[in-house]
């Protein structure tokens, strides 16, 4: 089994793709959550669409007891069909709690493993052949489709009905609990026969699903008569105050928005690094961890951020085509190991002058404090031999790569000032350990009223730790603030000391 968010399907689709060809003998079933809502994504595609683009059946649970019970059901799916099984949960299913009884642990697969490389090697001549019998295979996933009590109907009452499946089932159910309804567990391919059937025997059948009109385009291509949404439904989460709106034919209102904004953790090594950046005042090209929040006010310093791994890409096409532009680089330790040394060892390779900035603070801190290979643990916790990002930016060939800690700012702006108007590749590894790992506290820092201008300049740097009260004074709440000392090299009045 694989697990991850649907970008990171994205990463993995190349495989995917061929996987379906080959087959994968013993079950291989792929987790992948969607954000719906984007509660912490950068798009909020519906990864559906990829069962049928590379023809892998979809399975889709609406609870964690139906997660429970439908592992089991693609692990056997996957190897009585030899084919990777998409797994699609949702945000709302992956963070629900639910109590259930579990019963006794699945057995290991007998299959062996063994040479077949007309099954295994996809050169073109072995993969037309898997390519004819892939098709055979979805043939008989569509039949297999019809018989699954993970598809099922309720009939009550007959004037109103509902397509649905995932966490959109639920939804339904809430808001309209005397109707009947055709729960899909599995959605692709989708038991046609037995939907048709269901359908004759409703007045009113709606389609509830989030984001994309996937079933809905799949039951029209049939020819079944339902009820869709309108086009503004495809964008963020449902809800049971959705699926009556939808119901009553209305459009969204709302553009959905999250009522906290994010921040940087008090201590965390990033903001010193971005109060250095945003006095350099150079083209900064993001990425994906929490480094991203940089891009809000009042640390305000990057300019683009797609996807993981894209800063150096989007850097090197930056300085390539405006010479004139200062462009440097962001990026974290865990995503340059994960997408971004390829972009280094392109720009290096491709002559590229300017900056490449690594904030390592020796974690996987966005996601939660995993391991990556400078941790020098597993993902398990097992001890192992880190990666020395210094080495590896030089064996890519970077003319220079300094290390710095952050919170020496006016060092590392000097550094940067430095190294950009140099006519080479440089890295520069911001290093400090991230505040979820060392959680040394200091002495708190707070403000002498009698000294303090009140300029604020000590907000500039978006510590959660800092306010500014109704009175007009400043104030460092003791409990949060843990000492790092940052606010006290920004006050140009020296009213901040610690306890
Ligand atoms: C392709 C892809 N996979 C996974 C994720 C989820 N994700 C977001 S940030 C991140 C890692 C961030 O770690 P790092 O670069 O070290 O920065 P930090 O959060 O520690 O500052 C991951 C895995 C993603 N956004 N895209």
């Amino acid at each position: 089994m694989t697990a991850c968010k649907h970008v990171g399907l994205n990463v993995a689709m190349d495989p995917l793709m061929t996987t379906a060809y080959s087959g994968v003998n013993a079950g291989f079933v792929v987790v992948v959550a969607d954000d719906p809502g984007m509660h912490s994504s950068q798009n909020e595609q519906d990864t559906r669409r990829i069962a049928p683009f590379a023809k892998v059946p979809l399975l889709e649970p609406s609870s964690p007891s139906e997660a429970y019970r439908f592992i089991d059901e693609a692990f056997d799916i996957s190897e009585q069909f030899d084919i990777p099984v998409l797994f699609r949960v949702t945000t709302r299913i992956s963070h629900t709690k639910e109590s259930f009884e579990i019963d006794g642990e699945r057995k290991e697969s007998a299959r062996l493993l063994e040479r077949n490389p007309v099954k295994y090697v996809m050169i073109p001549g072995h993969a037309r052949l898997r390519h004819v019998d892939l098709e055979k295979r979805l043939v008989r996933l569509q039949e297999y489709a019809e018989t699954t009590v993970l598809n099922h109907a309720e009939i009550k009452d007959r004037k109103i009905g509902f397509i649905a499946s995932g966490i959109s089932l639920l939804y339904a159910r809430e808001a309209y609990p005397d109707a009947s309804v055709f729960s899909l567990g599995m959605s692709y391919p989708l038991p046609v026969k037995k939907l048709r059937a269901f359908a004759g025997k409703i007045e009113e059948l709606y389609v509830i699903e989030e984001l994309e009109p996937f079933l809905e385009e799949q039951l029209t291509l049939a020819g079944i008569r339902v009820i869709g949404k309108k086009p503004s439904w495809r964008c963020g989460e449902l809800s049971v105050a959705a699926v009556k709106s939808i119901v009553a034919g209305e459009e969204r209102q709302d553009v959905p928005r999250k009522a906290r904004r994010p921040i940087l953790c008090p201590g965390c090594s990033h903001r010193p690094a971005f109060r250095a950046l945003k006095k350099c005042n150079f083209f900064v090209a993001g990425d994906i961890g929490c480094y991203t929040l940089g891009a809000l006010e009042p640390l305000a310093s990057l300019h683009t951020q797609i996807c993981m791994g894209a800063s150096i890409p989007f850097f090197e096409g930056i300085s390539k085509t405006n010479p004139d532009k200062k462009a440097v680089a962001v990026i974290g330790d865990s995503t340059f190991l994960h997408t971004g040394l390829s972009g280094l060892i392109s720009a290096a390779y491709n002559n590229t002058k300017g900056v490449v900035v690594i904030m390592d603070n020796s974690i996987t801190a966005m996601t939660g404090a995993q391991n990556n290979p400078v941790t020098g643990e597993t993902l398990q916790g097992k001890k192992t031999k880190p990666i020395a990002l210094e080495d590896l930016c030089r064996a890519a060939n970077a003319d220079q790569v300094d290390i710095i800690d952050p919170f020496d700012v006016d060092g590392l702006e000097k550094l940067l000032k430095t190294r950009v108007n140099e006519d080479k590749l440089s890295v520069v590894i911001v290093r400090h350990p991230c505040r979820m790992v060392n959680r040394i506290r200091k002495s708190p820092s707070k403000i002498d009223q009698g000294v303090c201008k009140k300029c604020g300049l000590c907000l500039q740097i978006d510590c959660p730790a800092i306010s500014k009260l109704e009175d007009g004074n400043f104030m460092i709440d003791p409990l949060l603030c843990v000492g790092c000392s940052l606010c006290r090299n920004v006050c140009k009045s020296n009213a901040i000391s610690s306890h």
